[in-house]
């Protein structure tokens, strides 16, 4: 089934880079990736999904707009997403400037490329949770107001309002979604869920004993990814762009998901959890909770993954990684 659309994904290496190339695939569309060849094994999670042969990858970086018009003009995309970021927040701190590079500069060099090459074509930028950071309401919608906490969450908060800038000024179709924490057996393992799965699979398994972190007061409203790349797209088919929050409206501790994790392979977390000065950060978000009920009406889209079930599947892929 050939829909005859086309895709620019930057990030497409990444977790929602990765399920976002598939849910698209199924749908009919020429994907393309921005491939930024900033790491070593870039395309195991494409190859993961089976999908690696069907991406058409084009050489290119966020912080190079002559790279982004190039990909853009090789694509034809009709729809951009930009997923490419620096995205680790415990990263920021020692990467500031490159940080604010990525994901406050790179937004303004892909909005531009795309005014320039084909100012028709629909884009959607990934912003985040981590933009609401020292909270101003007790659950987070379109309407709170922003505090970030992090150079990561100052960078994403450029690309946001650079997001809604382009659609006020230039009359693009460019839509922000806001997207709380959301994971999945592709998740990196510099995050703490998969951090703690990985952990758990090799305690499990007799490969390790003890898991190091930092602050697991804090509060998390996690989803899964696969659920969230849905929303993404449903917000490029509406007539108008606009911005959403995407989340689950559940929050729970990091040392709640660690309960889970370890339960989930009939271990206790007290016995193996230490916490390490190391992973603190210097400025921490407490407690996020996002309202979905915006993107419930607007696109009818609905979180249909609990945070067991996430836990669950990602423990199992772990475990099955490790015994492979
Ligand atoms: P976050 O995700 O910063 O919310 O951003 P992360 O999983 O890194 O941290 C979540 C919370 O767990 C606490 N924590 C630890 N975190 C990590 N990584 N490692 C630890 O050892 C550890 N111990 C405790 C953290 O302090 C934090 O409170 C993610 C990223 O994917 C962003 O790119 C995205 O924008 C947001 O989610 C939505």
């Amino acid at each position: 089934m050939n829909s005859g659309k086309s895709a620019l994904i930057t990030g497409v290496t990444g977790q929602d880079g990765a399920y976002l190339s598939k849910l698209l695939l199924e749908k009919g569309y020429r994907v393309s990736g921005v491939l930024a060849r900033r790491s070593t094994d870039t395309l195991w999670r494409l190859r993961e999904l089976g999908i690696d042969k069907d991406v058409n990858l084009i050489d290119g970086d966020i912080t190079d707009i002559s790279s982004l018009i190039r990909a853009l003009q090789i694509s034809g995309a009709d729809e951009v997403y930009n997923l490419g970021a620096q995205s680790f927040v415990g990263s920021s701190w020692q990467q500031p400037v490159l940080t604010a590079q990525i994901d406050g500069v790179g937004v303004v060099n892909i909005l531009e490329a795309v005014r320039i090459v084909n100012p028709a074509a629909r884009f959607y930028q990934a912003s985040t949770s981590e933009m609401f950071g020292l909270i101003q309401a007790e659950m987070q919608d379109e309407k709170t107001p922003f505090y970030p906490r992090s150079p990561y969450g100052v960078a994403k908060l450029m690309g946001h309002w650079a997001t809604v800038n382009y659609r006020e000024s230039h009359g693009m179709h460019a839509s922000s979604g806001i997207l709380f924490n959301h994971e999945s057996p592709l998740r990196g393992i510099e995050f703490v869920t998969r951090k703690v799965t990985d952990s758990v699979a090799r305690i499990k398994l007799g490969l390790a004993s003890k898991l190091h972190l930092g602050n697991i007061d804090a509060k998390r409203d996690w989803g899964f990814a696969g659920d969230y790349v849905e929303a993404m797209w449903l917000m490029l088919q509406q007539e108008v762009a606009d911005d959403y929050v995407i989340a689950t409206g559940v929050t729970t501790t990091v040392r709640d998901m660690c309960q889970i994790a370890f339960s989930h392979v009939g271990l206790n977390y007290h016995d193996h959890v230490v916490i390490d000065e190391k992973f603190m950060r210097p400025a921490e978000v407490d407690v996020l909770l996002g309202n979905p009920a915006k993107a419930e009406s607007a696109l009818g889209w609905k979180p249909k993954t609990s945070l067991d079930q996430l836990i669950s599947m990602m423990v199992e892929a772990d475990l099955r990684r490790l015994r492979g």
